[in-house]
């Protein structure tokens, strides 16, 4: 490799396995080489380098130079800035139904706007082929030319487009496909001439609802072992689908999902499972707790606002005096996680209670969200279709925001936060802290 700085250990974001950058295999360019014992007749070969070309590059076994890299054990495709960059892995989780594919969605096309123009940080694709589901979800959502048209996304399922499958002898593997991102300072940006210590490649994943329930985690059908190796667990909590909730929402939300009896779960049960997967694969006893950071994010706040009593959420950072970046505000998230705790712990109290055996309390983040900012209506197929240009997520960008400049990095963050000095009087004046982040 003619690189000059790389990680020391790569974690291979399809099985998780980690090697030396060193142990990279490569992807044959050449038309001759197809067929990759793992991938099959129509992938092309995979092969540890042996042979360079002045450049640097890898020669396949025509001679033909090679730039697409491979992990060693799964042979899947492992994009390049996964050796330059530490990664950054969040898992989305939750019920069937719950948002979080609409979440991942609004949450990536906001962060896709607001990084670049407010905080000085480049926000693109480290693999446009590998974040096509995404690519689509997005321009589903956004990229409608009507605002009358009805949209919607298709329910995740457990097989086909969203996986990758990977032959070891006699046994089929599956793996989620992760979608990735670049993330760095650029501009003003207070890292910007000193981008290594904070760019990050972010990886997430997205699953079925079903594959967290019981009974759903096999050997042959890992497709939620990312929860263990991820950074940070986002938990999405749906309460339109809580009893408890929906004796209260009957009255005050016009969304019919707080009165369809489809949209119903026991969410309490499925974090308990997922805690169960994380200490199993982690080997940490029963009654120990995860190290790592877990944002409960509480989605269709739309639906539920008015139990708060509270309209639209203000945004929780504030522009740096010199006017070149945005400071998050962690102050004001921590905030409303204060109240959303206690909301939850007086109608649903088993969950807060789950979280908390499972997690670390003071690692725990409940952040209110809403992929949309309105409810749905049925469609023509009687399901659940939403007007584009009524589409007005609220907070959707916030938990990625705060896992970043939290939990991102080592000694520094990419995302600069603090507390204005004294928030009332001094507002325009935040103390910025760019560094402060605590790792995993
Ligand atoms: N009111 C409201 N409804 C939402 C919001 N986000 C999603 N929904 C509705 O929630 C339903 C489920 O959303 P999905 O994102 O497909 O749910 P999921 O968790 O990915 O579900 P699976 O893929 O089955 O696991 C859809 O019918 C949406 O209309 C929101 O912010 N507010
Ligand atoms: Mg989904
Ligand atoms: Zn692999």
């Amino acid at each position: 490799m003619q690189h000059t700085s790389l990680v020391k250990e790569v974690t291979c974001p399809n099985c998780w396995e980690r090697f030396p950058p060193e142990r990279v295999w490569y992807v044959s360019s050449h038309h001759d080489l197809f067929g990759d014992l793992r991938l099959g007749p129509n992938e092309r070969r995979r092969f540890p380098p042996t042979r360079f070309d002045p450049e640097g590059r890898a020669l396949d076994a025509k001679g033909a130079p090679c730039h697409e890299l491979a992990c060693p054990r799964c042979h899947l495709g492992v994009p390049r800035v996964f050796l330059e960059r530490p990664a950054f892995f969040a898992s989305v989780f939750g019920s069937p139904k719950s948002g979080k594919s609409y979440l991942l969605a609004s949450m990536i096309h906001r962060l896709r706007k607001l990084l670049p123009k407010s905080f000085a940080i480049d926000f693109s694709d480290a693999d446009p082929q590998a974040n096509a589901v995404l690519h689509e979800y997005e321009d589903e959502l956004f990229a409608h030319g009507k605002p009358d048209d009805l949209v919607h996304l298709k329910k995740t399922d457990v097989t086909g487009d969203w996986y990758h499958e990977v032959t070891y002898g006699e046994k089929r593997i599956l793996y989620p496909k992760p979608f990735f991102f670049q993330i760095s300072p650029v501009g003003s940006h207070p890292y910007a001439a000193k981008p290594a210590s904070v760019a990050r490649t972010l990886c997430v994943y997205d699953n079925a609802g079903e594959s967290f329930q019981p009974g759903a985690d096999r050997p042959d059908n890992p497709v939620t072992q990312h929860l263990a190796k991820s950074n940070c667990l986002m938990f999405v909590y749906d309460p339109a689908q809580e009893p408890e909730f929906r004796k209260h929402l009957q009255n005050i939300s016009e969304d019919e999902q707080v009165r369809d009896p489809a949209v119903l779960s026991r969410q309490e049960v499925l974090l308990a499972e997922v805690a169960r997967r994380v200490k199993s694969y982690r080997g940490l006893a029963v009654n120990a707790r995860h190290d790592r950071p877990l944002l409960v994010l509480v989605n269709k706040y739309d639906a539920w606002q008015k139990l708060l009593g509270r309209e639209r959420l203000p945004d929780p950072w504030t522009m740096h005096p010199t006017g070149g970046f945005a400071v998050l505000r962690p102050d004001m998230i921590q905030g409303a996680s204060a109240a959303i705790r206690q909301m939850l712990h007086e109608y649903m109290p088993a969950v807060v209670a789950t979280a908390e055996s499972f997690v670390e309390p003071s690692r725990i983040v409940y952040v209110p969200v809403s992929a949309t900012g309105g409810p749905p209506q049925r469609g023509p197929d009687n399901g659940y279709w939403h007007r584009a240009g009524s589409i007005n997520p609220m907070w959707a960008e916030v938990p990625m925001l705060y896992a970043l400049s939290q939990f991102g990095s080592g000694s520094a963050a990419i995302i600069p936060h603090g507390v204005p000095r004294s928030a009332a009087a001094d507002a325009a004046k935040p103390a910025v802290e760019a560094g402060g982040g605590e790792s995993p």
